[in-house]
Order: C-alpha cells, then structure tokens, then sequence
C-alpha cells in the first residue's frame, strides 16, 4: 500500500489538549530505528503523535554504545530502511559493516530529512504507562513531569538497551573508573598508559578488546564463555559497489524478505548439506567462505543451524582458526568454545579479535574455572589471582528483549503489571500485543524474529502491520484492539516448535534468558525467520485480525 493509500484513510487528529492533560493518539516510547519510523507512518496517518526518548539524541542504541570498536554486525545496505527510495538512493554507505558515528550519522539525516524532531522530546523517561478501562485510554508519566493521555501505546524500546550490570562483591570499594559498553560517556574514553580489565567476550567485548588493546598499557580479558567469532572482512565500501546496490535495490530488499533473517546473500543461498559432501570438498567450500566472511560463511551450508553433527563439523572448522591464529597453545584453547554448538549464542563477527590476543599487553583469564571473587580498591581478584586495574569495562550485555519493557511501569486491564504478567516468562500474540494491554503495541517485542534478524527489516515489518492495523480500526471506527489469552498460548506454541527446529536451545544464551539470575528460562525469539514471520501476519490480517478482539468490554 503507498504513502497515499494511507493519508486517503487517514483519521483527523483528536482534540487538542485540554485541562493541563494532553491528549495524544499514539504515544511512541524511543526514537531509534522503531521509534523514527513509526512517528513517520503515524504522521502519514494524520495522527497526534509524540514521541518521548530518555536520551539527549536520537539513534536509541547507537545512541549509547559508543565504545571504541561500536559497529554493526549487519551489513550497512540492509541496516538501513527502506520504506523512502529517495533516502536509499541519497545515503552512501562508507564501509560494509558501519561504526556506530556512522549509523548514529545516518538515524540524525533520517530525523531531519522527514522533519521528526519536533514530536521527539528529549531527555525524557517514561516511567509509567496505565490503562484506563473507563476512558480506552493509557495514562503516560514520565521522569520530567509530563503527564498525557493516549489511545495508542506503541513501544520502540529495542530489544538491546537495558544494560546488565551485575552487581559484584567490592564494587564500591574500587578505585578506578568503571563502565559498561552500553553506556558509554558521550566524549569517549582515553585508556593511555592505564591498566585496563574487560569483562565480558560477547559481541560488545570483542569489538571493544582489539581498540583497547591498542591503547592501554596492559589489557586483561576476563572470558566467561568462549565463544565463536567469524571475520567480518569489513572494509571501505566502493563507490561503484554502492552504486551497483542502488542500482539494485528493490531487488535486494525483496530478496532479503525471503531469507531467514533479512539479510540477501547473493548466489549464497544453497540446498547443500554438510554432510553430503566429502571432507576435502567441506574443507574447500569453507575455506572460500571464511575468506569472504561473516554472512558468505553462515551459509556455506544449508544444514549448518539445524543438524548437531554438520554445525560439529562446521565448529571444528572454526576451532582450527582459533588454533592456527593465535600463537600461545594455551591462551588458543582458552578461547575455543567446546560447550555450545556455533550459532546457538549469538556470533559475533570481528576485526582482529583473536589476532589481540598475540599481544605482549594482552592477558586473558578463564573466569568460569577461576571466577571473580570480588573487587578491591586496586583491581580484581578471582579465586587464583589479583588483577591490578586502574579501569574496568562491562561488556556485559542486557537484559534483552524483555527488560527495556518491564522496568517501565506498564499496567493494563485491572491495574495488571506487565513485569507480573511476564513474571513466569514473556507471554505475547506475535510479538506485538499483550492481552489485557489493549492499544499496547511491541515493536520488536518478545516472540518476533527481532534478535534473530536484521532488526530494521523487522522493524520495517512490524511498524507496517501497525500502522496498517490502526488504519483498519479507523476505517471500522474501533476503538480498542487487544490480543485474546488463547491466542497468546497458541502463538507460543508456534515460538516453541520453530525453537525445536533449530540448534538455539543447545546453549545458556541471552537468547533465553539464560544470563540474567532468575529470569524465567524460555526462548524470547520466534525462530521461524521472518519471511515465515511475515506470512503470520498476513495471514491474521486477512482472516480479519484472528486471534485479537476489538472494542472488547471492560471485564
Ligand atoms: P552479550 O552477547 O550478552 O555478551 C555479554 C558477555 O558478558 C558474555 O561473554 C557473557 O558471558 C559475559 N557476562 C555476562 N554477565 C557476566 C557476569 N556476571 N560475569 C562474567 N561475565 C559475564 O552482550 P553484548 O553487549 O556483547 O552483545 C549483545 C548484543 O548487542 C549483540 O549480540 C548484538 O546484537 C548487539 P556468558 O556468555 O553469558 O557466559
């Protein structure tokens, strides 16, 4: 449906304020990737949009993660969107994978070149969201005071943004700087001549490890859990590359949609299974991959993520590169996993990760055999040995896909928490609604492909539905729409059958929760892919919204 099918649609903006209580249609939490595009679609739609974000820019989570290293681990042409040509056509890509100035750079254009900022207020945290069974509407609070009304409450909060600090012994008592990659001081770190520890090796940890390396006088690496790491073989992106993908783009976009997780890989796609083929032939085919990298090497087979004898296969190649490039045998075992098969935690693609750990300044420590006792006021002391430390970074990820949402205050029906709703575990209709929470919408929420895909592909796909959604309910004159329990319990049964289908729970992962103490355990991703995602949502549109209620009564 074009831009203008919409604006034919479009329901005018509902009364102005009145008293010293705004009234909004569409309250939007964020204003990263989610956040800009769903205020744009709003607009389209003629709504009283605003949008409230808690930091003092734009870009949500290239907002914060501004450690040395910051870079996507998806390729810049599909993170990106794609619903304006014009803005596909007029952004140029410098590098195949970009830096977080970079993405930040571009999220800044996006806000400016469709004139979003002036609904965007800064600075402010929305601490509170209720629903009002008497009016339809969510009574929004925020951190500076503000206090509105909404009929739509749509979050945009990422599913990467509310950091994990875990709180250790000493923590008080140390006397160096202490940060966490996801929040990272605004004007940067300058680690000359300082004694710095990392903790944490996953995506974060080893973009950030071979930058800090370089600068500090000594570098110690506390390694819970090895993990497989594949080259990005990131580099300058060529002017002629970038036009030849413009040139192409539609094509690309739509050939992205038919893949797993968004991302085309021309002429990679392959029925091959690791087990079809000889050991010299395995060999060669992975050998070609791992020069060309990341993406080329994930699909160098069909069966890779979904057969636990080929992904041994596939691990042991990787297991060997890890042996071949760094030079110290012991330091070289450390850091091969053995426990988890490649890809069931999330794969983190590098520049020069394992080469850093060749360096005279660079010391690596197995926490899981000898765990961190405590802080000191000097550094960091596992049951073997004290690490002097005059920094210490948390590479420690987030509490991913539900956190960003629970630590806000939602209630809907009958004053009912989300964080007590979820208490047992994150229950959703397609990742998007809540029951009890009627007119709450979850960009990217749990039970999507969100983490397993190229997140600006599923937001694309998420924000259409709901603008496509709120138009249906316009054209109807609803007001309210909300996900029915039953629903709910059949999608996830969906989650857990898709889940099975893979090698994902093979391993204690963010993935499931898995690394935050007493989260409840379960998978927070639909793992179907979102080219099987998106024919869900088609097929729930076109059976008239099955599986929601509109304008239910209040119980
Ligand atoms: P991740 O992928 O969650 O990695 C966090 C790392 O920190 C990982 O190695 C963890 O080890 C380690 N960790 C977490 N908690 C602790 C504690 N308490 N003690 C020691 N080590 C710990 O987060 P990232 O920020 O690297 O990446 C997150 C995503 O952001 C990434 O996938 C991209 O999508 C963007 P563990 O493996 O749990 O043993």
């Amino acid at each position: 449906m074009s831009s203008l099918d919409f604006q034919a649609q479009s329901t005018p903006a509902t009364a102005p304020p009145h008293g010293d209580v705004a009234q909004y249609d569409a309250i939007v939490i964020g204003a990263g990737f989610s956040g800009l595009y769903m205020l744009y679609r709003l607009r389209q739609l003629g709504l009283r949009a605003r949008v409230y974000e808690a930091a003092a820019g734009v870009g949500g989570v290239w907002h914060w993660n501004r450690y040395p290293g910051a870079r996507c681990d998806s390729p810049s042409i599909f993170y990106s969107y794609s619903f304006s040509p014009e803005l596909q056509q007029e952004w140029n890509w410098s590098e195949t994978f970009a830096a977080q100035p970079e993405i930040l750079r571009y999220l800044n254009h996006v806000a400016d070149r469709f004139d979003l900022r002036r609904d965007i207020q800064l600075e402010t945290r929305v601490t509170a969201a209720h629903y009002d069974d008497a009016t339809r509407r969510w009574q929004i609070t925020t951190d500076r005071g503000d206090r509105v009304t909404t009929r739509y409450l749509i979050t945009g909060l990422g599913c990467q943004s509310a950091a994990n600090l875990p709180q250790l012994p000493g923590m008080d008592e140390f006397q160096g700087r202490i940060y966490h990659t996801a929040q990272w001081p605004q004007d940067g770190v300058d680690f000359t001549g300082l004694r710095v520890g990392v903790i944490g090796t996953g995506s974060s940890g080893i973009q950030a490890i071979p930058f800090i390396a370089e600068q500090a006088a000594h570098l110690t690496v506390f390694q819970r859990t090895p993990t497989y790491v594949l080259p990005s073989r990131n580099g300058p992106m060529p002017p002629e590359e970038m036009a030849r993908v413009k040139a192409r783009y539609p094509g690309l976009r739509q050939c992205g949609l038919e893949t797993n997780d968004g991302i085309c890989v021309e002429n990679a796609e392959t029925q091959l299974s690791v087990l079809d083929v000889s050991p010299e032939e395995r060999q060669r085919r992975l050998e070609e991959t791992w020069q060309a990298g990341s993406y080329a090497f994930t699909r160098a087979f069909a069966d890779i993520f979904t057969n636990l004898e080929a992904n041994r296969l596939v691990a042991d190649f990787v297991r060997a590169k890890i042996a071949e490039i760094v030079h110290d045998p012991a330091v070289a075992a450390m850091l091969t996993p053995q426990d988890h098969p490649l890809g069931s935690k999330r794969i983190p693609i590098d520049t020069n990760y394992y080469p850093t750990f060749n360096r005279p300044n660079v010391t690596l420590v197995d926490i899981r055999r000898t765990p961190i006792a405590a802080l000191t006021p000097t550094g960091l002391r596992t049951t073997a040995a004290h690490h002097d430390l005059d920094a210490l970074v948390f590479a420690t990820g987030f509490d991913a896909v539900t956190g960003s949402l629970t630590r806000i205050d939602i209630r809907g029906r009958g004053g009912v928490a989300l964080k007590d709703y979820w208490a047992a575990g994150a229950r959703t209709y397609l990742g998007l609604q809540v029951a009890g929470f009627p007119n709450l919408f979850t960009i990217t929420g749990p039970g999507s492909p969100s983490v397993l895909s190229n997140f600006p592909t599923s937001i694309e796909q998420h924000v259409d539905w709901i603008a496509a959604c709120l138009t249906h309910l316009a054209a109807h004159g609803y007001t309210t729409i909300e996900a029915t329990p039953a629903a709910e319990v059949a999608w996830g049964e969906q989650i857990n059958t898709a889940v099975r289908d893979t090698l994902l729970l093979h391993a204690d992962s963010w993935y499931l929760g898995a690394n935050i103490p007493g989260k409840p355990r379960h998978f927070l991703a639909y793992a179907g892919g979102i080219a099987r995602y998106r024919r869900h949502l088609e097929a729930v549109v076109a059976a008239d919204y099955q599986g929601f209620v509109v304008d239910a009564p209040a119980p």
